[in-house]
This record gives C-alpha cells, structure tokens and sequence, in this order.
C-alpha cells in the first residue's frame, strides 16, 4: 500500500497547516475589528497635515511631539513587525500591521504616554499644549 502511505505524507502537513493559517486568520480579525484606524482623519479641510508618530525600527519617530488641543496625530507602522498604540497605558489602536494608520485626537492639554504592547523598549510622549 505504497499510495497511500504516500498521500497522507502530504495530506497530514497540508491539514496542520490550513489549520495554522485558520488560526492566525481568526486572531488577525479579532485584533482588527477593534480598530478605529480611518481615513477621515485626512479630510481636516485646513490641507494642513496631521503631525506623525512613525513606528519603524521599533521605535516610535519622533519620541517627542508637542501638539495644541484639538490637533489630531496620525500613527502610522512602516514596517513588518507588528504594533499597537497605547496611550497612558489603554491600546487604542489595536494591532497594527504594516501600512496602518491610526488618528487619535488629543483634545485635552496634558502629557500622554505612548507606549506599544509587543515592544517594551518602545515609548514616546505626546505633549499637549
Ligand atoms: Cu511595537
């Protein structure tokens, strides 16, 4: 019974894989579907920019930005690894792939702490004037 012997060589890690993909997939939504990333934040009709905090090289770039109440920041991941921005603490954005953008208005003066759940080495500081 060579044949068979044969197929199940291949259908056994075929099976645990499609399991594996299944898995990550169901994971990937549950992060994403707690996102509030959206385009709108471009639609500020002043054409001015939202200032940026770029997560690449596991940092977030610039670590410092002093922005007025009302100002909007755009966090953006620029590369593979995966991110989150969590602000004092709370994940806001939700797991953030490459290529994500997440708008977060600050309308209240103060010191925010930006930090990242995968990334302890990660920190930023948004100071709101
Ligand atoms: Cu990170």
């Amino acid at each position: 019974m060579k044949p068979t012997h044969w197929l199940w060589t291949l259908a056994v890690p075929l099976l645990a894989f499609s399991l594996l993909a299944g898995l990550a997939c169901g994971d990937d939504d549950n992060g994403g579907s707690t996102k509030t990333a959206t385009s709108t934040g471009a639609a500020t009709s002043t054409g001015e920019k939202n200032p940026e905090i770029d997560q690449k090289d596991l940092a977030f770039k610039p670590e410092t930005l002093t922005i007025k109440a009302g100002q909007k920041v755009d966090f953006k991941n620029s590369e593979t690894a995966l991110h989150t921005v969590n602000i004092n603490g709370k994940n806001e954005s939700g797991t953030m792939k490459k290529g994500d953008l997440f708008v977060r208005l600050f309308d209240k003066a103060g010191s925010y702490k930006i930090t990242c759940d995968f990334h302890p080495q990660m920190n930023a500081t948004v100071t709101v004037e």
